[in-house]
Protein backbone atom coordinates (compact mmCIF):
# COMPACT_ATOMS: atom_id res chain seq x y z
CA UNK A 1 0.00 0.00 0.00
CA UNK A 2 1.15 3.58 -0.68
CA UNK A 3 -0.35 6.56 1.24
CA UNK A 4 0.64 10.11 0.26
CA UNK A 5 -0.13 12.38 2.14
CA UNK A 6 -0.51 16.59 0.97
CA UNK A 7 0.12 18.84 4.52
CA UNK A 8 1.94 22.55 5.11
CA UNK A 9 3.10 20.84 8.13
CA UNK A 10 5.31 17.44 6.89
CA UNK A 11 7.28 17.80 10.57
CA UNK A 12 4.41 16.60 12.62
CA UNK A 13 4.64 13.36 10.93
CA UNK A 14 8.29 12.53 11.68
CA UNK A 15 7.96 10.94 15.49
CA UNK A 16 4.49 9.11 14.82
CA UNK A 17 5.46 7.32 11.57
CA UNK A 18 9.34 6.38 13.11
CA UNK A 19 7.70 4.09 15.94
CA UNK A 20 5.92 1.23 16.66
CA UNK A 21 3.85 -0.31 14.16
CA UNK A 22 4.00 2.03 11.45
CA UNK A 23 7.59 1.88 11.64
CA UNK A 24 8.02 -1.77 11.76
CA UNK A 25 5.44 -1.93 8.56
CA UNK A 26 7.30 0.37 6.39
CA UNK A 27 11.06 -1.16 7.53
CA UNK A 28 8.76 -4.69 6.25
CA UNK A 29 8.17 -3.28 3.21
CA UNK A 30 4.28 -3.44 3.86
CA UNK A 31 3.84 0.20 3.37
CA UNK A 32 5.18 3.34 1.67
CA UNK A 33 3.73 6.62 3.47
CA UNK A 34 5.17 9.94 1.37
CA UNK A 35 4.70 12.99 2.87
CA UNK A 36 4.43 15.89 0.32
CA UNK A 37 4.45 19.78 1.19
CA UNK A 38 1.93 21.49 -0.29
CA UNK A 39 4.37 24.75 -0.50
CA UNK A 40 6.78 22.76 -2.82
CA UNK A 41 3.64 22.95 -5.12
CA UNK A 42 3.47 26.61 -5.68
CA UNK A 43 4.66 28.46 -8.29
CA UNK A 44 4.24 31.53 -7.25
CA UNK A 45 7.50 33.63 -5.96
CA UNK A 46 6.71 33.47 -2.28
CA UNK A 47 5.43 30.20 -2.20
CA UNK A 48 2.30 31.49 -0.91
CA UNK A 49 -0.79 28.52 -0.43
CA UNK A 50 -3.58 30.97 0.92
CA UNK A 51 -5.66 33.90 0.24
CA UNK A 52 -8.51 36.04 1.47
CA UNK A 53 -11.51 35.02 1.06
CA UNK A 54 -14.25 36.29 -2.21
CA UNK A 55 -16.68 38.11 -0.16
CA UNK A 56 -14.75 38.79 3.08
CA UNK A 57 -14.85 36.67 6.26
CA UNK A 58 -12.64 35.89 8.46
CA UNK A 59 -9.65 33.53 8.10
CA UNK A 60 -7.50 32.78 5.30
CA UNK A 61 -8.49 30.23 2.16
CA UNK A 62 -6.44 27.32 0.85
CA UNK A 63 -5.78 27.87 -2.55
CA UNK A 64 -6.35 25.58 -5.48
CA UNK A 65 -3.33 25.73 -7.52
CA UNK A 66 -0.55 23.75 -5.16
CA UNK A 67 -2.98 21.07 -4.64
CA UNK A 68 -3.87 20.07 -8.53
CA UNK A 69 -0.16 20.30 -8.81
CA UNK A 70 0.13 18.19 -5.86
CA UNK A 71 -2.03 15.54 -6.62
CA UNK A 72 -1.14 16.00 -10.71
CA UNK A 73 2.45 15.61 -9.85
CA UNK A 74 1.60 12.21 -7.25
CA UNK A 75 -0.36 10.71 -10.35
CA UNK A 76 2.16 11.47 -13.10
CA UNK A 77 4.86 9.82 -11.20
CA UNK A 78 3.60 5.87 -11.01
CA UNK A 79 4.36 4.73 -14.13
CA UNK A 80 2.60 6.03 -17.50
CA UNK A 81 -1.14 5.01 -16.89
CA UNK A 82 -0.55 4.87 -12.97
CA UNK A 83 -1.26 0.65 -12.79
CA UNK A 84 -0.24 -0.63 -9.95
CA UNK A 85 0.31 -4.44 -9.54
CA UNK A 86 -3.21 -4.77 -8.31
CA UNK A 87 -4.92 -3.49 -11.46
CA UNK A 88 -6.17 -0.65 -9.49
CA UNK A 89 -5.13 2.67 -11.18
CA UNK A 90 -7.81 4.97 -9.32
CA UNK A 91 -6.50 6.56 -6.79
CA UNK A 92 -8.55 8.01 -4.29
CA UNK A 93 -7.87 11.83 -3.00
CA UNK A 94 -9.62 12.02 0.14
CA UNK A 95 -9.88 15.29 1.74
CA UNK A 96 -9.76 15.66 5.94
CA UNK A 97 -12.17 17.76 6.92
CA UNK A 98 -14.58 18.44 10.10
CA UNK A 99 -17.22 18.50 6.83
CA UNK A 100 -16.34 14.87 6.16
CA UNK A 101 -18.23 11.47 6.87
CA UNK A 102 -17.44 10.03 9.89
CA UNK A 103 -14.49 7.67 9.97
CA UNK A 104 -15.24 4.19 11.84
CA UNK A 105 -13.73 0.65 11.28
CA UNK A 106 -16.29 -0.07 8.47
CA UNK A 107 -14.53 3.39 6.88
CA UNK A 108 -11.07 2.03 7.77
CA UNK A 109 -11.68 -1.15 6.16
CA UNK A 110 -13.03 0.14 2.79
CA UNK A 111 -10.14 2.59 2.44
CA UNK A 112 -7.55 -0.70 3.27
CA UNK A 113 -9.19 -2.18 -0.49
CA UNK A 114 -6.72 0.60 -2.05
CA UNK A 115 -3.28 -0.13 -3.37
CA UNK A 116 -2.51 3.66 -3.09
CA UNK A 117 -4.12 6.90 -2.03
CA UNK A 118 -3.78 10.39 -1.13
CA UNK A 119 -4.59 12.13 2.12
CA UNK A 120 -5.10 16.50 2.06
CA UNK A 121 -4.80 18.08 5.29
CA UNK A 122 -6.20 21.03 5.53
CA UNK A 123 -5.29 23.77 8.25
CA UNK A 124 -7.16 26.65 7.56
CA UNK A 125 -11.07 27.67 7.77
CA UNK A 126 -11.58 25.99 4.72
CA UNK A 127 -9.87 25.04 0.94
CA UNK A 128 -11.23 26.46 -1.92
CA UNK A 129 -14.08 24.79 -3.27
CA UNK A 130 -13.13 23.86 -6.53
CA UNK A 131 -10.69 21.29 -4.54
CA UNK A 132 -14.05 19.72 -3.29
CA UNK A 133 -15.42 19.45 -6.62
CA UNK A 134 -12.89 18.87 -9.12
CA UNK A 135 -10.28 17.19 -7.59
CA UNK A 136 -11.43 15.37 -3.89
CA UNK A 137 -12.70 11.66 -4.43
CA UNK A 138 -13.63 11.98 -0.92
CA UNK A 139 -13.98 13.76 2.78
CA UNK A 140 -13.47 12.28 5.85
CA UNK A 141 -13.64 13.65 9.44
CA UNK A 142 -12.54 11.65 12.27
CA UNK A 143 -15.01 12.79 14.99
CA UNK A 144 -17.26 15.81 16.35
CA UNK A 145 -14.22 17.55 17.91
CA UNK A 146 -11.97 20.29 16.54
CA UNK A 147 -8.85 19.70 15.39
CA UNK A 148 -6.09 22.19 14.87
CA UNK A 149 -5.86 20.58 10.83
CA UNK A 150 -6.20 17.47 9.20
CA UNK A 151 -2.81 15.53 10.21
CA UNK A 152 -3.73 14.24 12.96
CA UNK A 153 -6.72 13.22 11.65
CA UNK A 154 -4.57 11.61 8.41
CA UNK A 155 -2.04 9.74 11.51
CA UNK A 156 -5.23 8.08 12.73
CA UNK A 157 -6.21 6.85 9.33
CA UNK A 158 -2.96 5.28 8.78
CA UNK A 159 -2.79 3.68 11.44
CA UNK A 160 -6.02 1.72 11.29
CA UNK A 161 -5.06 1.32 7.48
CA UNK A 162 -1.43 -0.27 8.75
CA UNK A 163 -2.54 -2.43 11.42
CA UNK A 164 -4.95 -3.63 8.95
CA UNK A 165 -1.77 -5.15 6.28
CA UNK A 166 -0.91 -8.62 6.72
CA UNK A 167 2.12 -8.90 8.31
CA UNK A 168 1.84 -5.77 10.62
CA UNK A 169 0.95 -6.70 13.61
CA UNK A 170 2.84 -9.37 15.54
CA UNK A 171 2.00 -12.72 14.88
CA UNK A 172 0.07 -13.19 18.00
CA UNK A 173 -2.84 -10.72 17.02
CA UNK A 174 -4.19 -10.16 14.28
CA UNK A 175 -6.48 -7.11 13.14
CA UNK A 176 -9.79 -8.41 12.92
CA UNK A 177 -9.42 -9.63 16.72
CA UNK A 178 -10.60 -6.73 18.60
CA UNK A 179 -14.26 -5.61 19.86
CA UNK A 180 -14.90 -3.46 17.09
CA UNK A 181 -14.84 -6.36 14.93
CA UNK A 182 -17.25 -8.48 17.39
CA UNK A 183 -19.22 -5.14 17.55
CA UNK A 184 -18.87 -4.89 21.44
CA UNK A 185 -16.38 -3.74 23.73
CA UNK A 186 -13.63 -5.90 25.17
CA UNK A 187 -14.21 -7.84 28.89
CA UNK A 188 -11.94 -7.01 32.13
CA UNK A 189 -8.36 -8.27 32.05
CA UNK A 190 -6.39 -9.51 34.65
CA UNK A 191 -2.81 -10.70 35.02
CA UNK A 192 -0.56 -11.68 38.31
CA UNK A 193 -0.91 -10.68 41.06
CA UNK A 194 -3.68 -13.31 42.06
CA UNK A 195 -4.45 -10.77 44.79
CA UNK A 196 -3.32 -6.44 44.63
CA UNK A 197 -4.08 -4.25 47.54
CA UNK A 198 -6.68 -6.58 48.33
CA UNK A 199 -8.02 -6.22 45.08
CA UNK A 200 -8.32 -10.09 43.64
CA UNK A 201 -8.77 -11.77 40.04
CA UNK A 202 -12.47 -13.06 39.56
CA UNK A 203 -12.39 -16.64 40.55
CA UNK A 204 -13.31 -18.21 37.30
CA UNK A 205 -10.36 -16.67 35.54
CA UNK A 206 -8.26 -19.04 38.21
CA UNK A 207 -10.60 -22.27 37.05
CA UNK A 208 -9.41 -23.59 34.53
CA UNK A 209 -12.68 -24.12 32.58
CA UNK A 210 -12.56 -22.98 29.55
CA UNK A 211 -16.09 -22.71 28.71
CA UNK A 212 -16.76 -20.81 31.92
CA UNK A 213 -14.54 -18.62 31.53
CA UNK A 214 -15.67 -18.12 27.86
CA UNK A 215 -19.18 -17.60 28.77
CA UNK A 216 -17.99 -15.05 31.49
CA UNK A 217 -16.20 -12.74 29.32
CA UNK A 218 -18.67 -12.79 26.71
CA UNK A 219 -21.70 -11.59 29.64
CA UNK A 220 -19.00 -8.90 30.65
CA UNK A 221 -18.77 -7.67 27.02
CA UNK A 222 -22.15 -7.71 26.69
CA UNK A 223 -22.82 -5.57 30.22
CA UNK A 224 -19.59 -3.18 29.63
CA UNK A 225 -21.47 -2.41 26.28
CA UNK A 226 -24.74 -1.83 27.55
CA UNK A 227 -23.55 0.19 30.27
CA UNK A 228 -20.84 2.71 28.17
CA UNK A 229 -21.79 2.11 24.42
CA UNK A 230 -25.51 0.47 23.87
CA UNK A 231 -25.63 2.28 20.48
CA UNK A 232 -23.09 -0.55 19.12
CA UNK A 233 -25.34 -3.46 20.66
CA UNK A 234 -27.92 -2.13 17.56
CA UNK A 235 -25.54 -3.65 14.83
CA UNK A 236 -24.15 -6.36 16.87
CA UNK A 237 -25.83 -10.27 16.32
CA UNK A 238 -27.08 -11.60 20.07
CA UNK A 239 -28.28 -14.79 20.75
CA UNK A 240 -31.72 -15.31 22.52
CA UNK A 241 -30.07 -15.39 25.67
CA UNK A 242 -27.62 -13.10 25.40
CA UNK A 243 -30.89 -10.51 24.92
CA UNK A 244 -32.43 -11.48 27.92
CA UNK A 245 -28.96 -11.16 29.89
CA UNK A 246 -28.81 -7.64 29.36
CA UNK A 247 -32.89 -6.80 29.34
CA UNK A 248 -33.59 -4.47 31.80
C1 LIG B 1 -15.15 27.80 11.73
C2 LIG B 1 -15.76 26.47 11.78
N1 LIG B 1 -14.79 25.37 11.95
C3 LIG B 1 -15.49 24.09 11.64
C4 LIG B 1 -15.98 23.40 12.86
C5 LIG B 1 -13.67 25.54 11.04
C6 LIG B 1 -12.60 24.56 11.15
C7 LIG B 1 -12.19 24.03 12.36
C8 LIG B 1 -11.15 23.13 12.41
C9 LIG B 1 -11.95 24.18 10.00
C10 LIG B 1 -10.90 23.28 10.07
C11 LIG B 1 -10.51 22.78 11.27
C12 LIG B 1 -9.36 21.86 11.33
N2 LIG B 1 -9.81 20.47 11.42
C13 LIG B 1 -9.59 19.62 10.44
O1 LIG B 1 -8.99 19.99 9.45
C14 LIG B 1 -10.08 18.27 10.55
C15 LIG B 1 -10.87 17.63 11.55
C16 LIG B 1 -11.44 18.11 12.77
O2 LIG B 1 -11.29 19.26 13.20
N3 LIG B 1 -12.19 17.22 13.51
C17 LIG B 1 -12.39 15.94 13.13
N4 LIG B 1 -11.89 15.46 11.99
C18 LIG B 1 -11.13 16.31 11.23
S1 LIG B 1 -10.43 15.89 9.78
C19 LIG B 1 -9.78 17.37 9.55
Amino acid sequence: MKIHILTLFPGMFVGPFSESIINRAIDRGLVEIAIHNIRDYTSNRHHVVDDYPYGGGPGMVLKPEPLFAAVEAIRGEGGECGESEKGVSWIPVILLTPQGRLFDQRAAEELAEYEEMILVCGHYEGVDERVREHLVTDEISIGDYVLSGGELAAMVIVDTLVRQLPGALGSETSGGEDSHSSGLLEYPQYTRPQAFRGWVVPEVLLSGNHAQIAKWRREQSLLRTVKRRPDLLEKSELTDEERRLILP
